[in-house]
């Protein structure tokens, strides 16, 4: 692709600076090799870029691409029914608890071709493309024997083929103990879950290692046992922790240096300080909490006393969070969590990034991938206002996609 000037433009770089979203009028975006090359004020365009080839945004304003950075889109069918339970009164960990929840998707993922589950993850990653998402996170975890989870690892992967997106997947082995090793949860963590760890990452099918550390999932004893694993195999971890109760799943993630630990809802100030210290990012879910009538709200307030940086994710999942809409999880992060707009762009772009240990997404800057988005509104803040409008006018992935 030849060099090219994106011009006529208001720019969001969420560069941390002390003007709310690195908000920058009448501004170019110079792209070169898929790379920002230079930004800025156009008037204060160096010479060298004026003969480039131009994209006239309209006066739209560019946001760095989004990244969600926890989802489990690979999966077998879904979860409606358990939707009517719950709404009947019954509580997610009884419908875990009595076989449904993780476990029946489980049967179903495992039941379903590669090409079956890559036809049901492509519409989701499809809808996630269409507001501005350039990179996603997978997870495996309805698998939970060996073929099931490499085989999810390996349709995450196919994403990034059969669509202009960048795919990070995470090693999920530690989600639930399946039903054939029932009462044996450490006999599972020890004879299947790391084993199969360690084929995956062989073939290069993984790019993190996270846990579920709960009362209905796997001790911090058990969790610990993973993240060494994943430790001497150079990988880094993430853990999905203190959802439904504190056990103490956020320190454990800090002890090893974390990138994140997710959901939070039970939180207390120690794991903040020890996620601090870390330089642990908070991915913050509400599409679960939303979803699970959940009334414990993450330790927003916490998170900003300590410097804690938050993410936001759909987490989309057929149980806890069946959404593929990051625009709407913003606008619930506000609503439910009271971010601010900017926290929540800040949560799906540069935060985000930082989860991911992606140094080169999620702000526009020089030298960052040419991933932006373009947006038919006047001010950012209108990304996380709206609920249920998209109002995405063109994606730019890698520099292309403009025209
Ligand atoms: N917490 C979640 O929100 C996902 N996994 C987890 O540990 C969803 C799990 C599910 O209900 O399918
Ligand atoms: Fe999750």
């Amino acid at each position: 692709m030849q060099p090219t000037l994106f011009t006529h433009l208001t720019l969001a770089t969420m560069v941390p600076s002390s003007t709310p979203y690195g908000l920058t009028p009448d501004a170019a975006i110079a792209v070169r090799d898929g790379r920002i090359a230079w930004c800025g004020i156009a008037q204060n365009m160096p010479d060298e870029y004026a003969t480039w080839a131009r994209a006239d945004m309209g006066g739209r304003l560019v946001t760095p691409a989004l990244l969600d950075c926890h989802t489990h889109v690979v999966h077998g069918g879904d979860r409606s029914l358990e939707f009517s339970q719950r709404l009947e009164g019954k509580s997610y960990e009884e419908i875990a608890r009595s076989g449904g929840g993780i476990l029946s998707t489980l049967t179903a993922t495992r039941n379903e071709s590669e090409a079956t589950l890559l036809a049901s993850a492509l519409p989701r990653v499809d809808q996630l493309i269409a507001e501005g998402v350039a990179v996603i996170e997978v997870k495996s975890g309805y698998g939970l024997d060996r073929d099931t989870e490499i085989k999810m690892l390996r349709v995450a992967r196919q994403i990034g083929g059969a669509r202009p997106v960048q795919i990070r997947t995470s090693f999920l082995g530690a989600h639930a103990v399946p039903p054939e090793w029932k009462d044996r949860s450490d006999a599972y963590i020890d004879e299947v879950c790391i084993p199969t760890l360690r084929a995956a990452h062989a073939e290069g099918l993984v790019d993190a290692v996270d846990g579920f550390c709960e009362g209905i999932a796997f001790s911090p004893e058990q969790i610990r046992r993973v993240f060494d694993a994943a430790h001497a195999l150079g990988l880094p971890v993430k853990l999905h922790a203190e959802q439904l109760s504190n056990l103490g799943g956020a320190c454990l993630a800090a002890e090893f240096g974390a990138l994140s630990a997710d959901h939070l809802e039970y939180l207390d100030e120690n794991g903040v300080r020890a996620m601090a210290a870390a330089g642990t990012v908070a991915v913050i879910l509400p599409g679960a909490f939303y979803t699970l009538h959940e009334t414990s709200a993450p330790p927003v307030e916490l998170f900003r006393k300590h410097g804690v940086p938050m993410a936001i994710a759909t987490d989309c999942n057929p149980g806890s969070s069946p959404t593929s809409s990051l625009l709407l999880t913003m606008n619930m992060a506000c609503t439910l969590f009271r971010l601010t707009p900017e926290e929540a762009l800040a949560g799906a772009t540069r935060h985000a990034a930082q989860a991911l240990g992606l140094a080169d997404c999620g702000m526009v800057a020089k030298g960052m991938r040419a991933d932006f988005a373009v947006w038919d509104i006047k001010h950012p803040r209108e990304l996380a206002y709206r609920i249920g409008f998209n109002p995405l006018f063109k994606r730019i992935f890698g520099g292309s996609g403009w025209n």
